[in-house]
C-alpha cells in the first residue's frame, strides 16, 4: 500500500516533544524523515527520565518512531557542508531550536532558498513576532502563556496546567497541517515558504472557547454555565470552570461507586436537553420533567448544583461503566474517567491501532500510542524508533559519499 506522504523528504532538526510529534506524524504518513542528531549525545530525552540504565527512554522511543537517525556536527565544516546537501536533496526543513540557533549554524532562510528554492523552512517557536520572541520555551511556560493555566483549575485554587500536552504536542499538529498545506501550495506554485507555530497560538488557538467567554463576560458580567452563577463573583477576566463543560450543554464530573478507594471512580455527565425526560427516568425525578424550575435549560442554569447533586447520589449506587452503559441505553451523554492503566489495557485501542506494542533491540517490548489519524488509503504501521546514528552511513551514501569519505568524517568526529 502506498502512503500519503510517499517520496517526502524530511531535514528533521527537532528535539524534545514539540517539534518530534511533528516529524513523527509525518513519518507515520509516509514521509522519510531524517533525524539530524549531534554525535555522542543525540536529543536530549534519549537520556531523560530513563526507566533502563543506558537505554534510549520511553520519552525519546514514544516520539521518534519510523524515523532514520544521522548524527552530524553540524557546526563544523564538513558538517555544514553535508548539511548542505542534505538541504539539496530534502523537501521540508522542520526545526524547534531556541530562536536564532539555525541561523547561528549558517543555514539562514535566504541562504536555504538559494540551496533549494522548493524547500519549506518548518519551525517551531515559543512565541511569534513580539516582546518574548527570543524566549525559550517549554510546554507549561507555553500553557501559562496561551491562556490555558488561567482558565483551567477550581475558582478557589491557583491556575492549572493539564495533563494533555497542548503546548508541545499541539504545536506538533499545527505545524505538521502547515507543513502539509505547504508542500499542497508548492504543487501550483514550485515554491517553498517558511512555516511558523508558535506554542503560545498554539495554545490560544486550542482554549479559543475561552476567548469567546472573555467577550461575553465583558458584554453581560456574568456567564450563567459557569460554577461562579448563581452564588459566586465574576472578576473582569475568565475565571476557571473547574469541571463545567465549557459548551452549551451543562456538565460535570460526578462519584461513582468506589470512589473512596479508587482516584478514578468518577464519570462525567453531560445534562443534555434533548434527553433531559430520560435523565430525570434514569435517576427518579419524574417531576423535574415537567416542574417549572427544572423542565427548561434556562430553570436549571441556577439549579445545575442541585442537578449534579441528584445525579451523583445515583452514579454513587454503580460503578463508572455500570453508569456509562445505562446511560448510553437512553443516549444520555457522559463518559468515565480513564487512567493510564485502563488505556493501556484497553483491547478496542489496541484493535484499532491507537495503542501499539513496538519492539526494541535495546529496550525490549512496549507500549506507544500509534497514529490517532486513520486513513483508508495510507495504512500506518508504527516502527521502532533509530538508535543514535543508526542510519548515517546509509544516509550519507545517499547523498554521494563514498565508503572512505565516510570513514574520514568518522574520524574528525564529525559524524
Ligand atoms: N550539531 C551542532 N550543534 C547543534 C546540533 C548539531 N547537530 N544540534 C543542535 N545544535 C546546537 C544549536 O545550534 C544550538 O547552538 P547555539 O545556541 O550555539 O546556536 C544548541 O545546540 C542548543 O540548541 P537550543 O538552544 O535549541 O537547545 P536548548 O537545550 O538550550 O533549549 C529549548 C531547548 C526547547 C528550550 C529550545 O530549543 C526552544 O525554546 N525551542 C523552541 C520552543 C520549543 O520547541 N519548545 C518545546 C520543547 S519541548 O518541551
Amino acid at each position: 500500500m502506498t502512503k500519503a506522504l510517499d517520496g517526502v523528504r524530511i531535514l528533521d532538526f527537532t528535539h524534545v516533544q514539540s517539534g518530534p510529534t511533528c516529524t513523527q506524524l509525518l513519518a507515520w504518513f509516509g514521509a522519510d524523515v531524517i533525524k539530524v542528531e549531534r554525535a555522542g549525545t543525540g536529543d536530549v530525552t534519549r537520556e531523560q527520565l530513563r526507566d533502563i540504565p543506558n537505554v534510549d527512554s520511553l520519552y525519546f522511543t514514544m516520539l521518534n518512531h519510523n524515523k532514520r537517525s544521522i548524527t552530524l556536527d553540524t557546526k563544523s565544516a564538513p558538517g555544514k557542508q553535508i548539511l548542505e546537501k542534505l538541504v539539496k536533496s530534502c523537501d521540508v526543513l522542520v526545526e524547534n531550536f531556541a530562536p536564532g540557533a539555525l541561523d547561528r549554524m549558517g543555514f539562514t532562510w535566504e541562504r536555504i532558498q538559494k540551496l533549494n528554492p522548493r524547500m519549506i523552512v518548518a519551525s517551531i517557536k515559543g512565541f511569534g513576532p513580539g516582546p518574548y520572541e527570543e524566549c525559550k520555551v517549554y510546554e507549561n511556560v507555553a500553557q501559562c502563556a496561551g491562556g490555558s493555566a488561567s482558565t483551567t483549575g477550581f475558582d478557589d485554587g491557583p491556575p492549572l496546567v493539564t495533563g494533555a500536552q497542548i503546548g508541545d504536542s499541539g504545536t506538533g499538529l499545527h505545524l505538521a497541517l502547515g507543513i502539509v498545506a505547504a508542500l499542497y501550495q508548492r504543487n501550483s506554485t514550485g515554491r517553498g515558504q517558511r512555516v511558523l507555530a508558535a506554542m503560545q497560538d498554539g495554545v490560544l488557538n486550542l482554549c479559543r472557547v475561552k476567548l469567546r467567554d472573555q467577550q461575553r463576560l465583558a458584554r453581560d458580567g456574568v456567564m450563567h454555565e459557569y460554577p461562579q452563577y448563581p452564588h459566586g463573583r465574576f472578576g473582569d477576566a475568565v475565571p476557571r470552570a473547574a469541571n463545567a463543560s465549557g459548551g452549551g450543554q451543562p456538565g460535570s464530573i460526578v462519584k461513582c461507586k468506589g470512589w473512596q478507594n479508587d482516584p478514578n471512580a468518577y464519570l462525567y455527565f453531560i445534562a443534555q436537553a434533548p434527553v433531559w425526560k430520560q435523565i430525570c427516568q434514569v435517576i427518579g425525578k419524574e417531576e423535574w420533567i415537567t416542574h417549572p424550575d427544572y423542565a427548561t435549560p434556562n430553570a436549571r442554569l441556577p439549579r445545575l448544583d442541585d442537578v449534579f447533586a441528584t445525579v451523583e447520589a445515583w452514579t454513587l449506587t454503580k460503578t463508572k461503566f455500570e453508569a456509562m452503559e445505562l446511560l448510553n441505553e437512553h443516549d444520555i451523554p457522559c463518559g468515565p474517567i480513564l487512567s493510564m492503566k485502563e488505556l493501556a489495557e484497553e483491547p478496542s485501542l489496541r484493535n484499532t491501532g491507537t495503542i501499539v506494542e513496538v519492539d526494541h533491540p535495546t529496550r525490549g517490548k512496549y507500549l506507544t500510542v500509534g497514529n490517532p489519524i486513520k486513513m483508508s488509503d495510507s495504512a500506518t504501521d508504527v516502527t521502532r524508533s533509530p538508535l543514535l546514528g543508526e542510519h548515517t552511513d546509509e544516509i550519507l551514501a545517499e547523498v554521494g559519499y563514498g565508503v572512505q569519505d565516510i570513514a574520514a568524517f568518522r574520524a574528525q568526529k564529525v559524524i
